[in-house]
């Protein structure tokens, strides 16, 4: 008999780390993961891990013989920054990966006529705005209004987004016997701050770097504008959206993709609030025009009315709780001397 699972992907990064610690706290929940990393040390007695790569198909036909997978959190991902500079690796990962788990995902729904759940974070990423005139009008967008994203990463997020949502539907059509469907569910995320680990090869990364930074003494130059406004949420929130999504009943969901935020700020307001809690903090501004423009073609707001309606979704991190309760008091104890 296979051991059934959760099976999380890309879970040595921030999300996976943060979700993996949630998920393990429901004994009954047997946990799989998998990333190119090992876990931190701390988490490894939490689930089977396996250290490899996603496109390794061998390894993943003997994960399968081996675990009988009941929902995928697929969370890896090469970012928007790492993207632009790999474009065709993140396409191997971004897409090709993910087209290998959904049909990973029918094909064990087809074998125990149940749906498997497939839960995806895509991002603002899969926005585009194309200027910021645009960006000042449109304020809060909502989920199917400018889709046209300018990165690698954002177009792999939209595609993925709409290859879930034609597994969960349609593939397979023209079979004789139609298939049980996966149940596809994707949040957008905006860019998320944890405490406790600071990401790498992303474009909203500005805003975890500076409160890291100042956090250990180190100066901190920002590589956006000052007035440059995007969304955030900080990581606690981000699990509990994802799984507020895999446990909402699935009659109530109007549709599979949904935007979920908390918070939106500009780089100055995050420096203002940086330096009231770190008032030495030496941050400056050295806009790296490039990246810069990515920031600019994502929305300064989000519209998550549709998560709120369906499936209850509200942040429990306002701005302030997110600063006075979470962030701040965690980064001060984490780089605490001795
Ligand atoms: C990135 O900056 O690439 C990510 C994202 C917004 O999805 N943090």
């Amino acid at each position: 008999m296979r051991k059934r699972v959760i099976f999380i992907t890309g879970a040595s990064g921030e999300v996976g780390q943060a979700l993996l610690k949630e998920l393990s706290q429901q004994a009954e929940n047997q946990l799989l993961t998998m990333d190119l990393h090992p876990l931190p040390l701390e988490l490894r007695s939490l689930s089977t891990h396996v250290e490899g790569d996603l496109l390794n198909l061998r390894l993943l036909a003997r994960l399968v013989s081996e675990y009988e997978i009941d929902v995928i959190y697929h969370l890896a991902a090469l970012l928007s920054t790492r993207a632009e500079i790999q474009p065709e690796e993140a396409h191997q990962v971004n897409v090709e990966a993910t087209l290998q788990l959904l049909k990973i995902a029918a094909e064990e729904s087809q074998w125990r006529k149940r749906a498997v759940q497939f839960i995806f974070p895509s991002s603002i990423a899969a926005y585009g705005l194309p200027d910021r005139e645009t960006k000042m009008h449109f304020q809060r967008v909502r989920e199917f209004e400018w889709n046209q994203p300018r990165t690698m990463y954002g177009c792999n997020k939209l595609y993925c987004e709409q290859l879930g949502s034609y597994f969960s539907r349609y593939y397979r059509q023209l079979a004789a016997e139609q298939p049980p469907t996966i149940d596809f569910r994707c949040v957008r995320f905006p860019g998320l701050i944890s405490a406790y680990t600071v990401p790498s090869g992303g474009t909203s990364d500005y805003a975890p770097e500076m409160i890291h930074a100042a956090a250990q003494g180190l100066p901190y130059a920002c590589f956006v504008r000052e007035e440059a406004r995007i969304p955030f949420m900080v990581m606690p929130d981000a699990v509990r959206a994802l799984l507020l999504l895999a446990h909402a009943p699935r009659e109530r969901l109007t549709r599979q993709v949904y935007n979920v935020t908390s918070f939106s700020l500009s780089a100055a307001q995050i420096r203002d609030r940086v330096l009231a809690a770190f008032p030495n903090a030496q941050i400056t501004f050295a806009p790296d025009v490039k990246r810069e423009a990515i920031v600019d073609s994502w929305p300064a707001d989000i519209d998550d009315s549709a998560a709120r309606m369906d499936w209850d979704w509200s942040p429990e991190y306002d701005v302030d709780r997110a600063f006075n309760e979470y962030l701040i008091p965690i980064i001060k104890q984490r780089y605490q001397p001795g």
